[in-house]
């Protein structure tokens, strides 16, 4: 039998990798995706067949992690084996200045999701998208799934609301809904404003002429880098298992901002110091100033470990960034572009 999961935030990083992965495993995948005014479907085109093609893998529908009724709607219409709640307004800086919108999404969506799971089939297997900024001013180091939380952000509240929403409907209904508590992975799809990617986009523009200067805030802050691919395969393990559990997933090493601009720059054989500037514009009310998580349940019980370390992470971005910009300039150069000299200095 076909195994069918329903994934949010599904044009996401995460969910583009995820949703590779599962119709490799042979899933039906369905998708949530928003409506907008343009197309936001980039990082998943290359799986998509119009719906009608029989050998279909990948199935679209609109809606909204704040649409409460068309949640439940969807739930009925896919009934899914499995759902893994992705989607969220994930950028920390920005739950700051938008913070009832982001715990509307961020929090009430899975409480949504939840209660659609619920009302439809409590059978349904259930994956939260939760994050180490749960642990936020850190109490000890490394962090495992018995460190106590203290969220720093209007985001990082709302991910420890939807932690606890999961375990209790686990403990209440008997349902299986877990968590993944994720540190901070990246990738070539990285949105471009989280740090890494902002850095790999502008250094490789930097080199080909295409900007001036890395405006950054603060480049002490540390953060356990791992790689997104080898994070969605840790999703569907979590879902596999015969209990449901809440897993970290981590690397296990640290490394500053700093370390990350010097290493990307160094790759390119320029000198960060020369291109990169501080911007207040980028501190945050309250800082998350260290992360590193303990992945040793997850190696024991899950069978998991990461494949891609620091190194090859920073490599594999600045790679796919300097194709990127190499395509820039050459239209650039055709007169087809004119150059966005901040293009990535958001
Ligand atoms: P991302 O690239 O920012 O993707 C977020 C996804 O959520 C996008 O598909 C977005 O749709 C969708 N979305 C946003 N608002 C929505 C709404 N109101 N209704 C439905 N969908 C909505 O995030 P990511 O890095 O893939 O992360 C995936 C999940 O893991 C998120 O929940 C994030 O908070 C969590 N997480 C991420 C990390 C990390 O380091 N990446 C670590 C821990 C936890 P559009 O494309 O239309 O904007
Ligand atoms: O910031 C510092 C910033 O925005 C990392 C999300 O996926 O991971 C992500 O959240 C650090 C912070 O990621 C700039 O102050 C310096 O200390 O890349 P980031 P994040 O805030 O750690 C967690 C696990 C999630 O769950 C989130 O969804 O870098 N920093 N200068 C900067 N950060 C940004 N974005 N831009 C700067 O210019």
């Amino acid at each position: 039998m076909t195994r069918r999961a329903l994934v949010t935030g599904i044009t996401g990083q995460d969910g583009s990798y995820l949703a590779e992965q599962l119709i490799e495993k042979g899933y039906e995948v369905h998708g949530l995706i928003r409506r907008s005014s343009t197309f936001a479907t980039e990082r998943i085109d290359h799986l998509y067949l119009d719906s009608h093609v029989e050998s279909a893998k990948l199935f679209l529908h609109y809606g909204d992690l704040a649409d409460g009724n068309g949640l439940s709607r969807l739930m009925q219409d896919v009934d899914p084996h499995e759902v893994y709640n992705l989607g969220a307004q994930s950028h920390v800086a920005v739950s700051f200045q938008n913070p009832i919108y982001t715990a509307d999404v961020v929090a009430l969506g899975t409480l949504r999701m939840l209660e659609a799971i619920r009302m439809t089939n409590p059978k349904i297997r259930f994956y939260q998208a939760s994050s180490s900024e749960m642990y936020g001013k850190v109490v000890e180091t490394p962090q495992s799934e018995t460190t106590p939380f203290h969220p720093r952000s209007p985001y990082a509240v709302g991910k420890v609301y939807s932690f606890w929403q999961a375990v209790n409907y686990r403990e209440a209904y008997d349902m299986y809904a877990c968590s993944g508590i994720l540190f901070n992975h990246e990738s070539p799809r990285r949105g471009e404003t989280f740090v890494t990617r902002k850095i790999t986009r502008a250094a490789t523009r930097i080199k080909l002429g295409l900007q001036r200067k890395l405006y950054l805030g603060n480049l002490d802050a540390e953060r356990d880098w791992g790689f997104a691919g080898d994070y969605t395969e840790a999703m569907w393990l979590i879902l596999q298992q015969d209990e449901p559990d809440d897993y970290v997933i981590a690397t296990g090493e640290r490394h500053s901002v700093r370390e990350f601009a010097h290493k990307t720059f160094e790759l390119l054989d320029l000198d960060w110091e020369k291109h990169v500037e501080f911007d207040p514009r980028y501190m945050r009310p309250a800082e998350v100033e260290l992360l590193e998580g303990d992945a040793s349940k997850a190696r024991k019980e899950l069978g998991w470990t990461p494949k891609v370390r620091f190194d090859e992470l920073v490599e594999m971005m600045v790679e796919s960034d300097l194709e990127l910009a190499k395509q820039e300039r050459t239209l650039v150069d055709a007169g087809l572009k004119s150059i966005e000299w901040n293009g990535a200095g958001r």
